[in-house]
């Protein structure tokens, strides 16, 4: 194995070095270990040049132009190029949506009665997402009409429409693009199916023709799949409304049972909330030695119950085998989604009981616990009760907790975002026509250690605000973010003059929490409605995206959906696309003239920085804004 990295090369989070030294010690091999021994990475499949969609492969086309040029089936670069991504595409959007199916599954079960534990927690959102599906709500009862949102939402799944429902929140404008261009998103599944189809040897072989595909599949995430996940969520679990917390891995406490909550949906951790904040397991806790339950997140089902619950956050991605490592942890409860399979591994060197619970997620090394919606609320309690039950098994040599949490605000859902401005969008549009607020921007996705971790989102982010630009952010980087210490109030001091005057009025960090991977949706759904309340197309606003760490095919679909909205994106890893270079040459330039945005690829943050600068200043000139 090459010489390890030292911590400091390896991240910008202080919790993390420490830790990684820690892991170091304790003889763990870590995500960054597995990387190096990984290295050189396949040159051919970084290209995307590499292909096994069949049995007469796996094929690669030489780069240089020496070596084979085709593959077996006579299938070229382009083609093979176009195929790799409109799968990762279908993927991405396949995760999201199969999230929200998983809901729209609770919410029909909450109707029908056979869901004790849940409930519906926001009637007045139900009532209103009815009324937007064309359901008269008036005269129906709560369940009944749970029941009739949750089958209607499931037709946007499978069934053949001409377009999924939440399309009539999009502006007129970009509605036209879509259908001028053939990409109106019909049904999640089918979108998805078809991409498989359409990549399989002898189907689509004309890969602007995949890609433009691969379009649709992601609006069918975005408008779709996601958009059910995060609205339902919000029927079922509460709106986020502004809430204080606190972020790092100086979150779990020495003296309590630490219980992890891990993965994206929250249809797990919110029955741990409920059960752990039960009087008779915080008193069995403490007859067993402990001051308390100690419930923190990681990742996206982190981000939930982050934004609705204030509970503590962890960390992201990189740090999820970090947080194993401090020995604090008597119970990690997983669901699916970015859960590395190394982590039973690393659990085994601590006392740490690992436990996985959806029937398509099985994990190595945990133990597999399912849920369901008829007895979610008694095997919570139960798992809550085993992990006070290990608390004694903690190897009190092994506990390091490495820092002192750092505050932040998080729970900016639209509706609180709106809330904040009185109920209106007015502050916002005068903020941006005056310039004290230039534009806004997206920054979301990953960590990946390919990038120095949490590098790109903190620089990126830090330079934004520093030039009057709003940042909304989701996912591992807005758990970056608040380890930076960007979501606090006292934060307005690293922002422009412009947004610093905003954050003051409005009482808001510049930075501003807008939730989970899903939650992405939240910031089409402003957009739009900032779209529509300035008569223009999505693609004419001051606005912008960026994913400096991303790593996951959910990503990948996140990205061309925001894009295909009208939203230009900057990446700060590059795809596997570089081997074509007409899909290189239509992502980052002709799906401009088609969609009105565009595809970036820059890893420097600073650099991206600059490019988001410069492309909100065209837009506003643009709008001829000063
Ligand atoms: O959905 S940001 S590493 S945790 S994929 Fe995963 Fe990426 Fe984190 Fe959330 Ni999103
Ligand atoms: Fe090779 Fe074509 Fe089969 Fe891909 S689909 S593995 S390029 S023969």
């Amino acid at each position: 194995m090459s010489r390890r990295s030292k911590p400091e090369e390896l991240t910008i989070t202080q919790d993390g070095r420490i830790m990684i030294g820690k892991a170091e010690r304790d003889g763990i091999e870590t995500v960054w270990d597995r990387y190096q021994k990984q290295l050189p990475q396949c040159g051919f499949c970084e290209l995307g040049l590499s292909c096994r969609n069949c049995a007469m492969g796996p094929c690669r086309i030489d780069p240089f132009g020496e070596g084979p040029q085709k593959g077996v089936c006579g299938a070229d670069a382009d083609i093979i190029v176009a195929r790799n991504i409109g799968r990762m595409i279908a993927a991405g959007a396949a995760a999201h949506s199969d999230h929200g199916r998983d809901l729209l599954e609770i919410l029909r079960a909450v109707g029908e009665g056979k869901a004790p534990g849940y409930k519906i927690s926001d009637e007045g959102k139900l009532r209103r997402i009815a009324v937007e599906l064309g359901i008269e709500p008036e005269g129906m009862d709560t369940l009944e009409l749970a029941v009739k949102v949750a089958e209607q939402l499931e037709e946007d799944f499978g069934t053949r429409k001409k377009m999924i429902s939440f399309v009539s929140r999009v502006p007129e404008k970009r509605r036209k693009v879509w259908e001028n261009l053939g990409i109106m998103p019909r049904g999640v599944d089918r979108e998805v199916v078809e991409m498989m189809h359409r990549t399989h040897m002898g189907v689509d072989n004309g890969w602007d023709n995949i890609l433009a595909h691969g379009l649709r599949t992601a609006l069918a995430d975005g408008w779709g799949g996601s958009m059910v996940a995060t609205e339902i969520s919000d029927i079922l679990f509460g709106v986020p409304k502004p809430i204080s917390s606190i972020t790092n891995m100086g979150v779990l406490k020495e003296d309590h049972v630490n219980i992890v909550l891990h993965g994206h949906n929250p249809l797990v951790s919110e029955m741990i909330v409920q059960a752990a904040q039960g009087e008779e397991l915080v008193d069995l806790a403490k007859s067993r030695g402990a001051k308390g339950i100690n419930l923190v997140g990681l990742c996206c089902t982190g981000n939930e119950v982050l934004m609705r619950r204030g509970i503590p956050m962890a960390g992201n991605h990189l740090m999820s085998e970090l947080v194993l490592a401090t020995g604090a942890v008597e119970m990690m409860i997983v669901d699916y989604q970015c859960i590395m399979p190394s982590l039973g591994d690393v659990a085994k060197c601590y006392h740490t009981k690992m436990v996985s619970t959806s029937d398509k997620a099985k994990f190595p090394g945990m133990e597999h616990r399912e849920f369901h919606p008829e007895t979610a609320r008694d095997l919570a309690y139960q798992l809550v009760k085993e992990a006070i039950e290990n608390f004694e098994n903690r190897i009190p040599d092994k506990v390091y907790i490495p820092t002192e949490p750092v505050s932040l605000i998080s729970g900016f859902s639209v509706e609180a975002i709106l809330e904040a401005m009185g109920n209106s969008l007015n502050p916002l549009v005068d903020a941006i026509k005056s310039g004290d607020v230039k534009g806004a921007v997206g920054v979301v996705g990953c960590n990946n250690p390919k990038i120095k971790h949490d590098y790109g989102h903190v620089t990126l982010t830090t330079k934004l605000i520093e030039n009057d630009i709003l940042v909304l952010d989701t996912g591992c980087a807005a758990i970056a973010h608040g380890k930076a210490g960007l979501k606090q109030l006292e934060a307005k001091s690293k922002a422009g003059p412009g947004l610093r005057k905003v954050c003051e009025a409005l009482s808001i960090p510049p930075v501003l929490h807008v939730g989970s991977c899903v939650d992405n949706i939240r910031i089409l759904v402003i957009a739009a409605a900032l779209a529509n309340e300035l008569g223009v197309d999505i693609a004419d606003l001051p606005l912008a995206g960026a994913a400096p760490e991303w790593y996951s095919e959910k990503a990948v679909s996140i990205g061309c959906y925001v894009v295909a909205s009208g939203i230009f994106t900057v990446l700060g890893v590059a795809p596997p696309v570089l081997g074509s270079k007409n899909v290189v040459s239509l992502l980052t330039e002709g799906l401009k003239d088609l969609v009105g945005a565009n595809f970036a690829v820059e890893p420097d943050p600073n650099k991206a920085a600059d490019l988001i600068i410069k492309h909100i200043e065209n837009q506003r000139q643009k709008l001829g804004l000063p």
